[in-house]
């Protein structure tokens, strides 16, 4: 065996295939085992590198960045739990669709399953989760060892961009010495031009002509026909507005969708459903994943044609209610499908009938929200949505948050929309929302909706968040608990509800952000919380927003709204 440095080749290979491909972030969380790796990234400059001590937060923070970009990060640890830490994220990327580079560095094999330290079995270690995986195989210097790594390296970039995006885990045994021998490197030069080391391209899909012939057929015998999209529609709204005006459909968009703007969006339609006021579609085109709301899902679950337009294969039918699926990509469908409908435009009795109920509804809404003065969870949604700025980008959090959002929010332009509804966790939130800045780079103002527990869960992402020249500001719903559980069936069991599902913890979150160096303010009224907001986003820089609620008064509130529909 030769001499030359293959640890610190098969890293600098790695990451200069990254940077050629276009991967501009990178996370780390800090170790021994993984060094080679995250010295080549700290001293390559065309990849900004971030160091997380907590790798469930670097993992998220790296989702956050490659969500709100479209390209991957990469992400690296140490071996044994720390790897095991990144497993929440890599979920969520693979149900969400985020390109990310997992690496995990490992002990060669002569060290495994014998007790030595730091030691698990990490081969798949995130089983179907992940799009690829590779057992690197400890660097060592064999013929035509530098293609071998350079193929790996472009090839994990292409695989995590799929389609369908994912993340892709690279498990990467190293040997001791882990720190540059001072040797030369193996022979691994990339291809002249700065070119990745193969080009891979994915060929656009254009839609079938007779699957677009189907659907505009659909549209123009059913003039009673509705839109409805979920996260990850894939349709720009320019598209969407343009195909739902000529079938003269209305479009029920969850604001996560990033439809919930034109003349045809609904934006009432959960308090519409649970007073029986929806009215009946012959057919439902669902873009994207479901509807979050559940009254409105079940209405239009029920009608005669449900069409699903499915992208990536992934059935997004919790219901089984699809009559039709149709596999691939909604915006080249929609577009086409938009030049062969018989244009029900300027007039639809069937779009007015809606967009009068919206009317009504939202006057409604917005008439009991303005009475109140303290901060009621669904207007704090609705405020924060309407009082920003053109180009702000809002990720959202689970639980009541999103909910909200879908329930309150009125129609608008100029929002991006992001949330970690892939697999609906509460975890790493705060990490994601930094990441989300990250990638922004301040080119528009990135603000969270979160509450508490959302907050506390991933405190530990807060770890230097004033020191990373992000801007960001957590708009944070303080009741104390997880305010969801009263709205369940769990309600009804006072005995434990507390205890096991409320969970309150009287901490001072403003206390908490101090401690990580993160400024705040607190927020008693209603009319002040957009104000604060502004205030915080103009001051730049990372800050909370804590607005406290009162669990069983939301609920109240909330039922207010919807008897007041009835
Ligand atoms: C990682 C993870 N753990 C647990 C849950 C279950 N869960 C859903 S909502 C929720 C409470 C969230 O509380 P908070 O963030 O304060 O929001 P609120 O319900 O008050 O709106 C919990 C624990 C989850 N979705 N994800
Ligand atoms: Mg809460």
């Amino acid at each position: 065996m030769s001499g030359a440095d293959a640890s610190a080749t098969l890293a600098w290979a790695l990451v200069d295939e990254w940077a050629r491909a276009g991967v501009v972030e990178a996370v780390l969380a800090p170790g021994s085992r993984s060094a080679p790796l995250a010295l080549a990234l700290a001293a390559d400059e065309r990849i900004r590198l971030s160091v997380f001590l907590d790798e469930r937060s670097a993992a998220f923070f790296a989702l956050g960045a490659a969500k709100a970009s479209g390209r991957p990060v990469a992400v690296l640890s140490t071996s044994g739990t720390a790897a095991a830490n990144f497993h929440a994220a890599v979920l969520e990327a693979r149900h969400a669709r985020v390109p990310l580079i997992v690496c995990t560095a490992d002990r060669p094999p002569e060290l495994r399953d014998t007790g030595a330290g730091q030691t698990i079995d990490q081969v798949k270690l995130y089983g179907d989760a992940v799009r690829w995986f590779v057992e690197v195989g400890a660097p060592e210097d064999f013929p035509h060892a530098g293609r071998y790594w350079r193929s790996i390296g472009a090839r994990s970039v292409t695989a995590s961009l799929g389609p369908p995006a994912g993340p892709v885990h690279l498990n990467l045994a190293f040997r001791e010495p882990l720190v540059p021998t001072g040797a030369p490197l193996v022979e691994a030069d990339g291809r002249p031009g700065g070119v990745p080391w193969t080009d891979s391209r994915t060929q656009p899909a254009a839609a079938d002509p007779r699957v677009v012939a189907t659907l505009a057929a659909a549209v123009n015998a059913h003039a009673r026909g509705v839109v409805v999209a979920g996260w990850g529609s894939g349709v720009p709204s320019i598209v969407a507005s343009r195909f739902a005006g000529a079938a003269g459909w209305p479009v029920l968009a969850d604001p996560i969708s990033d439809l919930r703007c034109g003349p045809a969006a609904i934006s009432t339609y959960d308090p519409l459903a649970r007073a029986g006021r929806l009215p009946h579609p012959e057919i439902v085109l669902q873009i994207g994943a479901p509807l979050t709301n559940r009254p409105a899902r079940e209405r239009l679950d029920g009608a005669p044609i449900r069409l699903l337009i499915d992208p990536h294969g992934e059935w997004l039918d919790p219901a089984r209610s699809a009559t039709h699926r149709i596999l691939g990509e909604a915006q080249a469908l929609l577009r086409a499908a938009a030049e062969q409908i018989c244009s029900r435009a300027p007039a639809s009795s069937w779009l007015d009938g809606w967009q009068a109920e919206e009317a009504v509804a939202r006057a409604a809404i917005d008439d009991l929200l303005d009475g109140w003065d303290e901060p009621f969870e669904g207007r704090v949604a609705r405020d924060v949505a309407a009082c920003l700025p053109h180009g702000s980008t809002v990720v959202v959090g689970s639980s009541m948050p999103v909910r909200d959002v879908e329930s309150f929010v009125a129609p608008r332009d100029g929002l991006r929309w992001l949330a970690n509804r892939g697999a609906n966790g509460i975890d790493g939130f705060t990490s994601t929302v930094l990441g989300v800045a990250r990638a922004a780079d301040g080119a528009g103002p990135v603000v969270g909706l979160l509450g508490d527990l959302t907050l506390l869960h991933d405190a530990g992402g807060l770890l230097h968040a004033a020191d990373r020249g992000l801007d960001a500001t957590l708009v944070v719903l303080d009741n104390d608990g997880g305010g969801i559980f009263s709205f369940l069936p769990q309600a009804g069991l006072p005995e434990h509800f507390e205890t096991v599902f409320g969970a309150p913890h009287g901490v001072d979150l403003l206390a908490v952000a101090a401690a990580y160096g993160v400024a705040g303010v607190r927020v008693d009224q209603a009319a002040e919380v957009a104000p604060a907001v502004l205030d915080a986003i103009e001051a730049g820089g990372v800050r909370l927003v804590v607005v406290p609620t009162d669990r069983a008064g939301n609920v109240d509130r909330h039922r207010q709204v919807w008897d007041a529909l009835r």
